[in-house]
């Protein structure tokens, strides 16, 4: 039986050095939450939140890593049937911004080829420990061929901006390559309830913004 409640999923990662801020973000967009600790994502696959995008309800599962960007040991298995990725650094934290090209390399070679890709600068509050500015952010986005949003996951600035744009971008590559409109479509190897871990929950709010709570964090 069809799934009555979204017309579209998609599945975005979150990648980039450990501490700038992934799962702080996840937890804003999914559950609009903010905790000042570390998270530790052991045992947490993925979040999900549905969206609405031009009338059509998108369910985004969106997938964390579990401390192995600490030994950058994400492979393959990390980047199947991912669709659009927010490839995330720390505007206080140069070198996490330095690593940037290391994780985009890693996406050209473990992503499908043509994977969305958004540029992410997150903790954009802590001015006063600001150490990458954003014109030399911009200058990198534009040299990868990608957008720049810089984010706020604490004060949450920017973050569904972040989130939406990648969505909406994925959703126009899907719509040029014929395949939109398949819910659950192209190439979702993972697709909703493949793991039994947290993302269960859908609500669809009237807006598209009614949050739904993907476990813990
Ligand atoms: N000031 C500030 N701190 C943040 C922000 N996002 C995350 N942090 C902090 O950065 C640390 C690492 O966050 P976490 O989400 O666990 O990073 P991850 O390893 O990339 O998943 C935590 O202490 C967070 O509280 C932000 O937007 N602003
Ligand atoms: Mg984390």
């Amino acid at each position: 039986m069809p799934n009555p409640h979204y017309d579209l999923l998609l599945k975005l990662l979150l990648i980039g050095d450990s501490g700038v801020g992934k799962s702080c973000l996840l937890l804003r967009f999914c559950d609009d939450a903010w905790t000042p600790s570390f998270i530790t994502t052991i045992g947490i696959d993925f979040k999900i939140r549905t969206i609405e995008l031009d009338g059509k309800r998108i369910k985004l599962q969106i997938w964390d890593t579990a401390g192995q960007e600490r030994f950058r040991t994400i492979t393959t298995a990390y980047y199947r049937g991912a669709m659009g990725i927010l490839l995330v650094f720390d505007t206080t934290d140069e070198r996490s911004f330095q690593n940037i090209r290391t994780w985009h390399s890693n996406i050209e070679q473990h992503a499908s080829e043509g994977v969305s890709r958004l540029l992410v600068g997150n903790k954009s509050d802590w001015t006063e420990k600001r150490a990458v500015s954003r014109e030399e952010a911009q200058a990198l986005a534009d040299e990868l061929g990608i957008r720049y949003v810089e984010t706020s996951a604490k004060n949450n600035d920017q973050v569904d901006d972040a989130f939406f744009s990648l969505a909406r971008e994925v959703k126009a590559k899907l719509a040029e390559s014929g395949v939109a409109g398949a819910a659950g479509g192209a190439g979702g190897s993972a697709a909703a309830g493949s793991t039994g871990a947290s993302g269960g929950n859908v609500n669809v709010g009237a807006q598209g913004n009614t949050k739904a709570a993907g476990g813990c964090c």
